[in-house]
């Protein structure tokens, strides 16, 4: 389904069957995780919601379909950013309900914010790619997901800092884990945001 203006993809892919795809040219309340916000202006980016069986890796094998979708020089940061460079070019959203998972992505095209990265892409061939890929790995074992994004990530190997509900851990980012937590200095993280060093 295509839309000219909508809050969010998200909010309207929330009502619809799986298997539902909503591509938007504007968002007037684009989000990210922690009711931040996702911003672009009116027909610069790719920003699509995918109504989907849940799946516990769902972010991560988004975020490989995504890079794939975009081409080699994408890479991933975790736990949801796909990076151009060392810049943010777009980003993954999963949200639940019982018996479904919303899953957003917004990448750059034509227009980013101060700081970010922009794609350059066609946005009807970009979507065709992602829904090709993402019909892949949403679908993929849990350890195929894992492998693939261990070589796309350029998390994996630095460096980081992770900023958790009140607290920073520094350290490496030695591997991500079965369910997809980073783990740094030999310790699981499973939520929060990571800069890398
Ligand atoms: C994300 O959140 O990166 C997930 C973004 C998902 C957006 C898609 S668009 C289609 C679908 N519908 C929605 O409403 N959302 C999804 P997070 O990791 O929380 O990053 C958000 C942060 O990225 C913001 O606080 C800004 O600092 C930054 N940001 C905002 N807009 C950006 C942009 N266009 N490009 C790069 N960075 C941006």
């Amino acid at each position: 389904m295509r839309r000219k203006s909508v809050t969010s993809t998200q909010d309207v892919a929330r009502a619809l069957p799986i298997g539902s795809v909503v591509v938007a040219d504007h968002q007037t309340a684009g989000r990210g995780r922690l009711d931040r916000r996702w911003e672009s202006p009116p027909g610069t980016a790719l920003l699509v919601s995918f109504a989907l069986r849940p799946n516990p890796l769902l972010s991560l094998a988004a975020g490989v379909a995504a890079a794939e979708a975009c081409g080699s020089a994408v890479r991933l940061k975790w736990p949801n950013d796909l990076l151009l460079g060392a810049a943010k070019v777009g980003g993954i959203l999963v949200e639940t309900t019982p018996n479904k998972a919303i899953c957003g992505i917004g990448i750059n095209l034509t227009w980013a914010p101060k700081g970010a990265a922009k794609l350059n892409q066609g946005r009807d061939a970009l979507l065709v790619k992602l829904r090709i890929e993402l019909e892949r790995w949403a679908s993929a074992s849990p350890e195929d997901v894992l492998a693939r994004w261990r070589g796309l990530s350029d998390t994996l190997g630095r460096r980081v800092r992770v900023e958790l509900a009140g607290r920073v851990i520094e350290g490496m980012a030695e591997d991500i884990g079965s369910n997809g937590e980073l783990i740094v200095d030999g310790a699981p993280v499973t939520f929060g945001s990571v800069i890398h060093l």
